[in-house]
């Protein structure tokens, strides 16, 4: 009986470790059930002394698993990672009273967003010795000059994704998505993300408008542009469409370059498109939360993390396994070749020229939201 009691022990035990050990999916509120009387920081800043665990909020498959074990075996540090699909949810989160987070990945527009909400700690540059790796084009964005809050990690573009088996030639133009004639011929094999500024965006580009109009009737438009050929999409997913891709599910994807290079690597005749009027190009930053720079320890945990990212070793990996481009110029002599001389990772300047930033749009985020609503919702 001793024998099963002690077994039953061991497995429990074991349990525990492994879970506590896991990198991904668990969000720092999760990690420790919350307890009465104790404040949310209580429940998820690592004891001192004990457990160095630092908490991840990043998009989801968008980083080399690998690059958390050689981060630990170093530093010492877990890297505890959560995932989101969309700038909306990051900020819906964090704004939801979600503490704990210590490093989070918004992009470009978020990021102002999210320095006006006084969300972001103002970075102290001495604590990053590999800022220097950055390409010069990338040290000082519109959305955060000079780089006072956040540091480049991916950039990419939003296109569309397409199956050689459904095309004679690319499908290269907003044309094949948005008009409901040619949209009507992947009925329920469509997949558009489940992303705001990215669905309107493109949407505007289409009508001839800027992604960032703060016109509610070119919105509208955009709107109805959306809703024309809502009967034939079957998802609104940032998460699994590059693998629904590969099942044949979906035919046609408003998708990131990347995620879709990712599904290309494992069959060929997926391929990627940047449309000829246009898209959106963007980039992901990694920043500190001003929650996390009220601990120092948690402060000196989320530098050495973003460092660690920026050796250009490690941001060389990163790119090999996400396909996303990388902002680290000191990376690329370590970057697979393939992936450097692969235009639509790389695109040429100028296809680069013809890609539009989002911007923070201020009080018609308003306007985005309640049209996002309605899409979702009719
Ligand atoms: N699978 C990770 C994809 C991350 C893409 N970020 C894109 C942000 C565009 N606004």
């Amino acid at each position: 009986m001793k024998k099963i009691i002690f077994t039953i022990l061991v497995i429990f035990l074991v349990a525990i470790i492994a879970a506590g050990c896991a990198s991904g999916g668990t969000a720092p509120e999760e990690e420790t059930a919350p307890e009465e009387g104790t404040t949310p920081e209580e429940e998820t800043v690592p004891e001192e002394g004990t457990d160095k665990v630092l908490n991840f909020y990043n998009w989801s498959e968008y980083i080399e698993p690998e690059i958390f074990t050689l981060f630990e075996e170093e530093t010492g540090i877990r890297v505890v990672e959560d995932t989101f699909g969309s700038n909306e949810d990051l900020l819906g989160k964090l704004q939801g009273g979600a503490t704990g987070y210590d490093v989070i990945v918004p992009s470009d527009y978020m990021v102002t967003t999210m320095i006006e909400l006084g969300l972001l700690a103002e970075l102290d540059h001495s604590k990053l010795e590999n800022l220097d790796n950055l390409d010069p084009s990338f040290t000082d964005p519109p959305y955060d000059p000079g780089l006072a809050h956040c540091v480049p990690y991916f950039w990419g573009t939003t296109g569309i994704g397409f199956n050689w088996n459904d095309w004679d030639e690319a499908p290269a133009s907003w044309e094949y998505l948005y008009n409901p004639e040619n949209a009507a011929e992947f009925e329920g094999r469509i997949s558009m993300l489940d992303d705001m500024r990215e669905v309107l965006g493109s949407a505007l580009i289409y009508l001839g408008y800027s992604p960032n109009t703060t016109d509610e009737a070119e919105l509208e438009e955009a709107k109805q542009v959306v809703l024309a050929i809502k009967p034939y999409i079957a998802a609104f997913d940032s998460d699994t469409y590059e693998d629904n891709m590969l099942t044949g599910d979906i035919a046609l994807a408003l998708g990131w370059s990347g995620d879709i290079f990712t599904a290309q690597v494992e069959d060929e005749n997926i391929d990627y498109v940047i449309p000829e009027e246009g898209a959106v190009k963007w980039t992901d930053n990694l920043c500190i939360t001003a929650d996390a720079a009220k601990d120092p320890q948690r402060l000196e945990m989320a530098y050495q993390w973003i460092d660690f990212l920026n050796r250009p070793e490690i941001a060389a990996m990163n790119t090999d396994f996400v396909w996303y481009a990388s902002p680290n110029a000191a990376a690329e002599e370590f970057i697979d070749p393939e992936i450097l001389d692969y235009e639509a990772v790389y695109p040429s300047e100028e296809v680069f020229n013809r890609l539009q930033w989002l911007e923070n749009v201020g009080d018609a985020t308003e306007i985005y939201s309640r049209i996002w609503t309605e899409i979702s919702t009719q």
